[in-house]
């Protein structure tokens, strides 16, 4: 036996964020990863002038621990440090130090003296209403005195509209995108930063860039622009503390000015053109008043997760000529950000343009699939030495992995152009590779979408006119990327937005934010797998990071929903009602123009939810039953109506035996994974299920519902080879088929290109939707074997599923308690199974082929084993 390491214990995280200034509760939850398996801890918590602690406390709890101090103020500071016991009572040295500071967390009246200012109307004025709108300047100059010393300084700044910020001519902070895309008329997100060395005694002055963003521009599909007003504004307000303890409070009011940008219109879906002749020192600019709006303090929130921020940049890998002459720039990868450009030197009124697309059809650029969104952005040059020496059009951004560049003089050199990859900045958290190229391929498909998808909210796709917070979308990739990334902060504000978007009855939008776009949405319902996200998000979350007080947060929002649900649903829970449903959309079998044609009807996927989340509900008020009566008595109600959904689901599509009334992969892989089935039932569903996939010729016949759940029921009922097959054919449709045409990202339609390497011709064909890449999660869970046996992976279930097809398979994830790592490498029918275990926490490793678990502590483990008969007796499968 190796010494016992000496303890040792990471520095403490507050709540989900990963820079706690400017947070947003005043009882934040501290979680910390010791190095040993902990029994005990202290934590200190320090204001600068007195020390709290809570003496030692005899707990392994680490994660998510409740605030142990008295409840804090606005703008309250305090340094965390922890310390703890491993089991042999030997103590750590002290954490390192993590400093945490309030924003404005009291009476956001008075709290925010600030007011809403936005430009003179006729600078935002729009002249081509196709193209978007002017950006404006906003300016105002806060005097602070000379003689105190600034002790410290916060500014905190938000705005109808995008933003950027200048204090004493240098950039504030380093967000993109900032505030983002929020229920504005609810929560309106302000970010804090520290800009103590910043200001200076005497006059300072803050400038503001403002452009539409989602605000005031286009969102969605439909063409509609100012869904949220018809002004831009902004809000800055700047605190200073000054050495002798006084504070002085400046901001937005009317004592600022508006003048016209060089940027001369900025759109989300459009585009941007900055025209260089006309940008001049800003005191040469013609400053007019600005213009105070209404707005209510009230609405203002803290972050509860990252920023958006360029987090890398792509080279330029190929700039080639078009058949019809065209300059194009190939990225390499398809990718969510935009253009940094080495600007070149070229005469007044030099018109440089740059378009954006994600693929190309007949070697030139394919524009088709963006619809409105013309993602085009323009720099007219001054030739001067105001044109910039280097340009990123900063209120937009575009789904592309190919640029059409025109009007360069001469050439662009790929030197010249770089793609700033932008995405909210989330932890990394998961990782998975195999020996199958095109498998891992498919893995880093599902990453790139993740995060071209991950712009501040949750989104289907990122380059149409579209580029919305669908529920469903989110609903089934969830588990996804809450493995992939720490996803937990961002959600949780995503699903506050979610519950104030419901309907008074509980219905859940099809995409949140929600906005009245066209009459081509149906009338808003109850949308089975769209809804869905109010239950089943929160549920992953805990399941995933160990979060309950997300469960309580949004209790009312789950109940609501499964409500409405069950309303729809009507008394014999068959909806009988009728009307329109996704359902299983964009099932591989659905004409391209009837994305909504699945093999199942929607009612059955609709019962089949129905059943899971009022399930999902039962549990949860289980959870949060020490919490207050009432959860334990609603859970008992949710349990009753998942219990009639089930047996109403088996009344109407399975027979007694188990047979789907619709055979169809769907049909069978809903019934398993949601164990809607009676153990009698099961095994028979399963292998039916198994039959069917041969049937299919092993190629996938699902859409977003079904697709998640086929190789899991598979897997579950003993038909892991024949997962295996669907998990690697080639041909469309199949997961890797996109893979070997050259995807980058996980496509929207199993064919979104055709084999002929023509654009799926619907009118909604995205190569940037992470959908179907909800498969990763089973990449991770079963192929790999790192899935989560208990809330916060406090146990891991190991559960690998090797096959011949593959050497070796692996998937690691930092979980709340530390590193997990699970695989296994094969050699003929000899596998080894290896599996890290984070401290404090324990595995049950179920070996291929075995039926019990063995039960294994912290530690690295490794496990000898022969391939399970099922598997090894598998015919190889040959694929095209
Ligand atoms: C389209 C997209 C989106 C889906 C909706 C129902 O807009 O495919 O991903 O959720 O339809």
């Amino acid at each position: 036996m190796p010494a016992p390491a000496d303890p040792a214990v990471s520095p403490i995280r507050v709540e989900h964020r990963r820079d706690p200034l400017g947070i947003g509760r005043s009882r934040p939850r501290l979680s910390w990863t010791p190095a040993v398996t902990q029994t005990a801890y202290e934590l200190r918590v320090d204001d600068g002038d007195t020390t709290f602690t809570t003496g030692r406390v005899d707990s392994a709890d680490c994660v998510l621990v409740p605030w142990p101090a008295p409840a804090l103020t606005s703008r309250a500071r305090r340094t965390v440090r922890v310390r703890v016991w491993d089991e042999h009572d030997r103590v750590c040295d002290w954490s390192g130090p993590t400093t945490l500071e309030t924003g404005l967390i009291g009476d956001p009246r008075t709290e925010w003296t600030a007011r809403m200012v936005g430009p003179a109307p006729r600078l935002t004025r729009v002249e081509d209403p196709s193209a978007g709108a002017p950006a404006a300047y906003l300016r105002g100059v806060v005097h602070l005195d000379t003689g105190r010393r600034v002790r410290t300084a916060r500014l905190r700044a938000t705005a109808r509209g995008l933003m950027t910020l200048e204090l004493n001519g240098a950039p504030v902070g380093d967000e993109a995108l900032h505030p983002g895309w929020t229920t504005y008329r609810h929560r309106l997100r302000y970010r804090t930063w520290d800009v103590t060395d910043a200001v200076r005694g005497g006059d300072n002055t803050l400038l503001v860039h403002l452009a539409d963003g989602w605000y005031r521009g286009f969102v969605g599909f439909g063409g509609r622009r100012e869904i949220y007003g018809s002004d831009t504004g902004a809000l800055v307000q700047l605190e200073v503390e000054y050495d002798d303890g006084t504070r002085h409070v400046a901001g937005t009011d009317d004592s600022w000015h508006s003048a016209a940008s060089p940027v001369t219109r900025a759109d989300i879906q459009k585009g941007q053109t900055l025209d260089a002749r006309r940008i001049a020192p800003l005191d040469a600019l013609d400053w007019l008043p600005v213009q105070e709006q209404e707005f209510d303090p009230a609405t203002l929130v803290a972050p509860t997760g990252p920023a958006v921020r360029a987090t890398r940049t792509v080279a330029a890998r190929d700039i080639r000529t078009s058949p019809s002459g065209a300059t194009l720039v190939d990225f390499g990868q398809n990718l969510v950000g935009r253009l940094r450009v080495r600007v070149p030197r070229a005469e007044a009124g030099t018109r440089l343009s740059f378009r954006h697309a994600e693929v190309l059809e007949h070697g030139e650029l394919g524009t088709r699939p963006l619809r409105a969104a013309t993602q085009a952005d323009e720099l007219v040059l001054s030739g001067t030495d105001n044109d910039p020496r280097v340009w990123e059009p900063e209120f937009t951004f575009h789904g592309f992995r190919y640029v059409q560049v025109d009007g360069w003089p001469g050439e662009p050199r790929p030197e010249d152009l770089e793609a700033v990859v932008l995405h909210t900045d989330m932890r990394p958290l998961g990782e998975f590779a195999c020996s199958d190229d095109l498998l891992t391929r498919l893995h880093e498909n599902v990453v790139w979408g993740m995060r071209g998808n991950f712009v501040d909210l949750p989104t289907d796709c990122p380059q149409r006119d579209e580029r919305l917070g669908w529920t469903g979308d989110l609903q089934i990739f969830a588990p996804t990327a809450a493995f992939l990334y720490d996803t937990a902060g961002l959600l949780e504000g995503w699903l506050a937005d979610l519950a104030h978007d419901q309907s008074p009855t509980g219905v859940v939008p099809p995409f949140v934010p929600f906005a009245e776009l066209d009459d081509m949405l149906p009338p808003l319902d109850a949308e089975a797998g769209w809804g869905d996200a109010a239950t089943v998000v929160p549920w992953t979350l805990y399941e995933r990071y160990g979060d309950a007080d997300i469960l309580h947060a949004q209790w009312d929002s789950m109940t609501g929903w499964v409500d409405a649900f069950a309303a729809r649903a009507g008394a014999d829970l068959d909806f009988a009602s009728g009307g329109f449903s996704f359902g299983d959309w964009l099932d591989s079998a659905a004409p391209d123009d009837q994305p909504w044609a699945a093999r199942v009807p929607w009612q059955l996927v609709a019962t089949g939810y129905l059943a899971r989340s009022a399930r999902i509900l039962a549990r949860a008020g289980d959870v949060l039953a020490d919490r207050g009566p009432r959860f334990a008595r609603q859970a008992e109600h949710y349990r009753g109506l998942a219990e009639r959904a089930t047996a109403r689901f088996r009344d109407e599509y399975v027979t007694a035996t188990g047979r789907a009334a619709f055979p169809a992969q769907t049909a069978y892989a809903m019934a398993i994974v949601f164990d809607l089935l009676l153990p009698r039932q099961r095994q028979h569903a399963g292998d039916l299920l198994a039959q069917q996939v041969a049937a299919d010729g092993f190629r996938i016949g699902t859409g977003f519902l079904g697709t998640p759940l086929v190789c899991d029921a598979l897997a579950d009922t003993g038909h892991a080879a024949t997962a295996w097959k669907l998990l690697l054919q080639r041909e469309c449709p199949s997961w890797l088929y996109a893979v070997t045409m050259g995807a980058t990202t996980v496509w929207e339609r199993w064919n979104s290109m055709l084999p002929d390497g023509s654009i799926n011709p619907g009118a909604m064909t995205s190569f940037n939707h992470y959908a179907f890449g909800a498969i990763a999660d089973y990449l991770h869970r079963r192929v790999a074997g790192l899935a989560p046996a208990a809330p916060g992976y406090r146990r891991l279930r190991v559960a690998p599923l090797p096959t011949r097809e593959l050497e070796w398979a692996r998937a690691s994830h930092l979980t709340p308690y530390g590193r997990a790592e699970a695989g296994w490498t094969r050699q003929g029918d000899d596998v080894t199974v290896t599996v890290t275990v984070p401290p404090g926490t324990e595995a049950e490793v179920v070996l291929p082929g075995a039926m019990e678990p063995l039960a294994v502590g912290p530690g690295e483990h490794t496990f000898h084993t022969t391939l399970p008969e099922e598997v090894a007796a598998a015919k190889p499968a040959t694929f095209g």
